[in-house]
């Protein structure tokens, strides 16, 4: 039960993690987190989809979002349209968050004015690895965010930083990421969703199977104005996870993947536990 890895890591960091001073701030006042330093956690992506029912959480604001970086946007105006306000604390009045995800995904900007899709080259570099196992790109499909040059200009420097992408033998596709930064209890149950559907939908669109995901963590906090929903939410028993299907004829690109394409079943969660967000 995928769910099991989870509820372990935030007792761990409840119960071990060292109380530390933060930069982020609740209703204008600095907030304390409980920290540890380096985690990895393993989430089966064959059978059942990773979205925790020990609590509700918003797959049709996981699902937007995706969309939205696969889009290569930065303005939180679409995102709104869809109901979806997660990123409406950092954005501008125009609604602009800055060369954040979506920019850094699908248009990286060389020095020599020349744009990158990462998107697409791992699309690529699957093909290539389907026909060939041996392409040299084979331990090369990267996708990162962290471009040192645009930083400044960015509203959040990213959280979840660099994704390798890994076939195997058996045609299945995995993906480790690397979170620097990691709210456990409002972040990360969006975060694990979030880069096993972008797993599953990469997988889909190349003909192969899901493996894995792999979510290694840096700083892994939970702040202290979550502490009481976090001890709420370990005495719940988790439910079975749900299952995801998708619509055989997504846009290979995946820039025009729509919301109806991406169905959700069997998801009945725990009620919600409301927490505020630490800006
Ligand atoms: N955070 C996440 N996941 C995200 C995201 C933000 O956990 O996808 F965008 C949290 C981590 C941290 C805060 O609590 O937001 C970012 O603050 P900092 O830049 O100081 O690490």
């Amino acid at each position: 039960q995928g769910e099991a890895v989870y509820l372990d890591l935030l007792r761990d960091v409840l119960h071990h993690g060292r109380r530390q001073p933060t930069r982020a701030k609740v209703g204008g006042e600095f907030i304390d987190a409980l920290s540890v330093f380096g985690r990895q956690v393993r989430y089966d992506l064959s059978d059942r989809f990773p979205l925790f029912t020990t609590k509700r959480v918003s797959f049709h604001s996981v699902v937007h979002e995706l969309l939205w970086f696969l889009r290569g946007e930065t303005n939180v105006r679409s995102l709104q349209a869809a109901g979806v306000t997660i990123w409406d604390e950092w954005a501008d009045e125009a609604g602009e968050l800055g060369p954040i995800y979506g920019r850094q995904w699908r248009a990286w900007n060389g020095p020599d004015g020349r744009v990158f899709d990462q998107i697409q080259a791992i699309l690529d570099g699957l093909t290539q690895l389907r026909q060939d196992p041996r392409a040299s790109v084979g331990r090369r499909l990267i996708l990162n965010a962290w471009n040192v040059a645009d930083l400044e200009k960015m509203a959040l420097p990213p959280c979840h930083c660099l994704a390798q992408f890994h076939l195997d033998d058996a045609g299945r596709l995995s993906c480790q990421l690397y979170q620097r930064s990691a709210d456990l209890f409002l972040g990360v149950p969006f975060n694990v969703a979030s880069y096993a559907l972008l797993t599953r939908l990469i997988a889909h669109v190349q003909g192969l199977e899901p493996g894995e995901f792999i979510h290694t963590l840096g700083d892994a906090h939970i702040y202290v104005n979550h502490l009481d929903q976090v001890r709420r939410q370990l005495e719940r028993d988790p439910r079975p996870l749900p299952r995801v299907t998708l619509a055989e004829d997504l846009d290979p690109t995946l820039k025009k993947v729509r919301r109806e394409q991406i169905v959700l079943e069997g998801y009945h969660p725990h009620p919600a536990l409301p927490g505020e967000v630490a800006v």
